[in-house]
């Protein structure tokens, strides 16, 4: 790789941020059951200290995202004491996920219920996370709607949209300037028939009846299998529509698998279409990067950063693109000669421009290696295993 690559390899890394999921340090599982971690985090404070250790190892993830219910159960009342631990472990709060899918009262649905007072709960508790952000200073909130019914003729699509037009302008009313409103989509589950926002469609119409600060978050789980995903990724650019992504892969469903290890050539397009929107605009996107995995299988700290490390090559990668020949080619109609240039860029073996960029920057060259002899997981196992064997594990 000549000098100009290796320029441009560094300069996109020194951008790329990468949130972290406070629930991928703790212990979830299957609809089946969990498969218990000994070294899994039992509360906010480990989760800060875990989600540390990947941030000091790649220096690519300042912020954490939190759950409201299962971060900060007293809602505003917590905000000290996640700043305090903020402070302690140097990693900001990232975005404010509410949570109106676990109550027994979202059975029926949260915002999209016909119950007006279930509806109420629901507002009201997005309402108090826009107020958490607020305190935190982490200015996205993005909600995500289990909300469906799982057989035909139960409930009244069209009326539950209108709920959702209503609701989501009443919360988008409580944001302050600088605030933003995210909106998941998923096709399918808990939902099996419909759900009420299963597409970036749904999301987008949603996001526009809501108001300037509501804005579309792409899971990459979140797509039936053949779905074109950077295509959808370039509309929302198009229309200035999209505010973040949840990374992980999927080989069927939501299957929240590492981020790449299944088709790490679709992420690389995704990013593709980033980087040439900000190459053709001469502007930024503004898009939050966060991992949306729980791995209960695989160690999660080393989980999360083999994550981090994969974004970074292929984001490596897709920032190598020669945007100008690119450009040149399609107007052209070159197909094959555009397709190379991509591929070309894909191809490319960016570890080496990126271990360099490591060492410049007094990071660990090998984060996986540095993790490992750090004996942080050894310490950590013998000091959680007691409380995490009481876990409860089963399904039934
Ligand atoms: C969903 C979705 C949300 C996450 C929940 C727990 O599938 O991806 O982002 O908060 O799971
Ligand atoms: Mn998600
Ligand atoms: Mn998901």
């Amino acid at each position: 790789m000549n000098d100009k690559a290796v320029a441009i390899v560094w300069k996109a890394l020194d951008r790329l941020a990468i949130e972290l999921p406070s629930w991928g340090f703790a212990n979830t599982g299957t609809r089946f059951g969990k498969f218990i971690q000994p070294a899994a985090a039992t509360s906010i404070q480990e989760k800060f200290s875990d989600a540390a250790q990947v941030h000091a190892v790649t220096g690519a993830c300042p912020t954490l995202a939190l759950h409201v219910q299962w971060d900060l159960p007293n809602g505003l009342k917590d905000v000290p004491e996640v700043e305090r631990l903020a402070k302690q472990f140097s990693i900001r709060p990232g975005s404010i996920n509410p949570n109106i899918f676990q109550n027994q009262e979202y059975k029926y649905g949260s915002v999209g219920n016909p119950d007006p007072a279930i509806r109420r709960m629901a507002i009201r508790h997005i309402v108090d996370c826009v107020a958490i952000s607020e305190a935190l200073g982490a200015p996205d909130i993005s909600p995500w709607f289990a909300d469906g019914s799982n057989y035909p003729g139960t409930q009244n699509i069209r009326k539950r949209i209108g709920y959702f037009e209503e609701g989501l302008r009443e919360i988008h009313a409580a944001l302050k300037p600088g605030q933003r409103l995210l909106l998941e989509y998923k096709p399918f589950e808990p939902a099996f028939y419909h759900t009420d926002i299963a597409d970036w469609g749904m999301a987008l119409l949603l996001a526009k009846a809501a108001g300037p600060q509501a804005l579309v978050l792409v899971d990459t789980g979140h797509h039936y299998q053949a779905q074109n995903i950077e295509q959808i990724v370039a509309w929302l650019l198009h229309q200035n529509m999209i505010g973040g992504f949840h990374f992980n892969d999927r080989r069927y469903a939501d299957d929240d698998l590492t981020l790449g290890s299944i088709d790490p050539y679709q992420i690389f397009r995704i990013f593709h279409e980033i980087r040439m929107f900000e190459w053709e605009t001469q502007t930024t996107a503004d898009i939050a990067y966060m991992v949306d995995q729980s791995h209960n299988l695989k160690g999660k700290i080393e989980a999360m950063i083999q994550t981090v490390c994969t974004a970074q090559e292929l984001y490596a990668r897709a920032a190598l693109v020669d945007h100008g020949s690119l450009a040149r080619l399609q107007q052209e109609c070159s197909l094959v000669d555009a397709e190379e240039t991509l591929r070309g860029a894909f191809w490319q073996d960016v570890r080496p421009a990126i271990q360099e960029w490591r060492k410049s920057r007094r990071l660990p060259a090998d984060p996986m290696q540095a993790f490992r002899t750090s004996g942080y997981l050894e310490r950590i196992t013998r000091e959680r295993s007691e409380k995490n064997r009481k876990t409860t594990a089963s399904y039934a």
